[in-house]
């Protein structure tokens, strides 16, 4: 049976997809290219101070990343009301405080809620927290009862019990492994965590989700240069920082941006657009996220425009196959939390992201927290696995697959403690 399953999920993907049998997973057939460098403006004027980084160079690179990969959001929404839905000052054994909060927006008469799950140190006045989105609901994050399950639709998953395109107590507590909660609040964080199927369902249909509340009369989806998912779901993370900075058990200056894969790309987007960020982290972000386009290895624009055509906004797909047109790459995206913290981490076995160009991704970036007087991945000689480096800008490729571990956690908090707390 397991051997049927294996050879029908091959012949599947194979026949289904020749691009991803095209996949160059080898170091000599990566493209000679030039990476664009950071510091020199697109007129030609080389930056060298903090100052004419911030006033010059930031705001184009900010503008180009908005233009043409993310999408702009077309107008800002504010808040309309948050709901204290349940709060329980004494939970998980006695450690920790409970809340979930509702935050709810409203615009062309239409109406989006989505939950915030909170997790706080139970003695702590202000906590800095975690933040980032879970992929199948708050509920599959911990085996909390309480844990109220979404209505949103969700992508179908058999081993999750998600059927019809819902979520079910079935998968209570399936993703507990990728959230070490305990370890998070032992350490005095707390930890936010979002649906984000409840901000914009991930599939290709803008009819739904956020972007339906910020149309103009007569439009059905967003414009080349309008926002994907990714910068829908970077939006969902800016309001939550909204919300932190009204809620008195949060230290709302000490929010690290978290997010792994898709939601990495989306946590790298909400701290490059939103410098209330402290920190942020990138797990397995790959292309898109942080890993460099040009360097066609594993994942690339084509492939992923091709999979996912609603993450990125239109005006990217030009750049398919045309990576050398590219007047930017993804370690400009990382460039653009500096001088603030930034952890980007790999796995050995994930290729698809590419850890090699995560890894010189964060060491172009370097240059500009350089100009801040901050270190960072100052080597282009990778670590070996399991062999973190921590600086303002850290990295490290552990063992295993595309995942979220305990052993990333410890090394986020570490790098918290010293450089964020
Ligand atoms: C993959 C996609 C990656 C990554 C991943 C995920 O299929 O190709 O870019 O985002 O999904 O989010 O799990």
């Amino acid at each position: 049976m397991k051997l049927l399953t294996c050879f029908v999920c091959s012949f599947f993907i194979l026949s289904m997809s020749p691009i991803l049998s095209q996949t160059n997973y080898e170091e000599s057939k990566v493209p000679s290219f030039e990476v664009p460098d950071p510091l020199l403006t697109f007129s030609g004027y080389k930056i060298n101070s903090a100052k004419n980084w911030e006033k010059v160079r930031r705001p184009e690179l900010l503008r180009f990343f908005e233009n043409d990969i993310y999408g702009k959001i077309p107008k800002s929404l504010k808040i309309d009301s948050y709901t204290i839905l349940e709060q329980d000052n004494n939970v998980l054994n006695g450690k920790a405080k409970r809340k979930q909060v509702e935050l709810t927006f409203k615009n062309n008469g239409k109406t989006l809620s989505y939950t915030i799950l909170l997790y706080l140190p139970k003695n702590k006045v202000k906590a800095p927290v975690f933040l980032g989105y879970n992929f199948y609901g708050n509920h599959t994050i911990t085996e909390d009862k309480a844990v109220i399950i979404s209505s949103a639709w969700a992508n179908n998953n058999e081993s999750f019990g998600i059927k019809n395109n819902t979520l079910t107590e079935e998968s209570r507590g399936k993703r507990t492994n990728r959230w070490a909660v305990e370890k998070i609040l032992d350490a005095g964080y707390g930890l936010a965590t979002i649906y984000y199927g409840e901000v914009d369902p991930d599939k290709n249909d803008f009819s739904d989700g956020i972007h339906s509340l910020l149309y103009q009369q007569g439009q059905n989806q967003p414009k080349p240069a309008e926002w994907g998912s990714i910068a829908a779901w970077s939006w969902g993370m800016v309001r939550a920082l909204d919300y932190f900075e009204k809620d008195p058990d949060i230290d709302a200056s000490k929010v690290i941006a978290f997010g792994h894969s898709r939601l990495g790309k989306t946590s790298l987007w909400a701290g490059a657009t939103d410098k209330r960020f402290a920190g942020v982290i990138s797990n397995n972000s790959g292309c898109g996220g942080a890993a460099l386009s040009k360097r066609k290895f594993g994942e690339t624009i084509s492939v992923i425009n091709e999979r996912f055509p609603h993450w990125f906004c239109d005006n990217f797909n030009q750049y398919g196959d045309h990576e050398e047109a590219l007047p930017v790459d993804q370690h400009q995206l990382l460039a653009l939390i500096a001088p603030r913290p930034l952890y980007v981490a790999s796995a050995e076995e994930d290729q698809w992201a590419d850890p090699r160009g995560e890894f010189l991704s964060a060491h172009y970036a370097t240059q500009v927290y350089n100009l801040y007087g901050k270190k960072g991945i100052e080597t282009m000689e990778m670590p070996k696995v399991n062999e973190p480096i921590h600086n303002t800008v850290s990295y490290h490729i552990r063992t295993g697959k595309h995942d979220v571990t305990d052993y990333d956690w410890e090394n986020y908090i570490k790098w918290a403690n010293t450089f964020v707390k």
